[in-house]
């Protein structure tokens, strides 16, 4: 489907399987998120790997000084990923950093989280987005199974809003949608599903439905 709006969360440790599901679902997504685990697994260089087949997004959570936030988000950018994830709790000049060494690269800035115990960094959006929208980021991270901190993020920004907490974390993409997010991020639900891309292909009618009703 070539205007979805699914990321995949690729999460697995093995490099070839997270290839093979790459490959099988690339018709169906807008991007392929992966993130520190198959990168520990094996090594950065499957950025590339991944963005021959499709676009790829670096769920690195970027929270270190300047410097350092600089030295990863080039090496993303070089291995021609499409889009970076960074923290914004670090503070104007880190998030910054990134900004500045991503070039064309989009810098999705995390304001809100899905899992327990989220709450320190959600109860504190305002400040993060504020942070985030003077570093001048392209986008935020909201969560999409927490709707209410997911709906006043949208309110505050026209920016685009990737959401996670789809699926195996209890959220419904639906839901995220009439709440505001633009990308939905899904990821277990779809890659340990017995059939993946009917898997992700329901999620692409879920969302494009809620997109015409709300
Ligand atoms: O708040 C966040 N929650 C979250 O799950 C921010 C994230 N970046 N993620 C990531 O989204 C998480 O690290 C994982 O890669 C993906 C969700 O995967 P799943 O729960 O759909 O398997």
């Amino acid at each position: 489907m070539v205007d979805s709006r699914l990321v995949l969360a690729i999460d697995v440790m093995d490099r070839s399987r997270a290839l093979e599901i790459a490959h099988s679902l690339r018709n169906s997504v807008f991007a392929v998120k992966i993130n520190w685990p198959l990168i520990l697994a094996g090594s950065g260089s499957i950025i590339g790997e991944i963005a021959k087949i499709t676009r790829v997004i670096c769920d690195f959570k970027v929270a270190d000084i300047p410097n350092t936030n600089s030295l990863i988000a080039r090496f993303a950018r070089d291995q021609g990923a499409w889009g970076i994830i960074s923290h914004s709790f670090i503070g104007f000049e880190s998030i910054r950093s990134v900004v500045e060494a991503s070039g064309d690269m989009k810098v999705f800035s995390v304001v809100a989280m899905s899992h327990p115990g989220s709450d320190l960094i959600n109860g504190n959006y305002e400040k993060l987005m504020d942070i985030s929208e003077r570093a001048g980021v392209y986008g935020y991270i909201a969560p999409g199974n927490k709707i209410s901190d997911l709906a006043s993020i949208r309110k505050r920004t026209e920016k685009v809003i990737m959401s996670p907490g789809i699926g195996s974390q209890g959220g419904k993409a639906s839901d995220a949608v009439k709440a505001g997010a633009d990308l939905i991020i899904v990821g277990r639900s779809i890659y340990e599903s017995s059939d993946p891309v009917r898997a992700a292909e329901m999620i692409n009618m879920e969302i494009l439905k809620s997109k015409t009703e709300s």
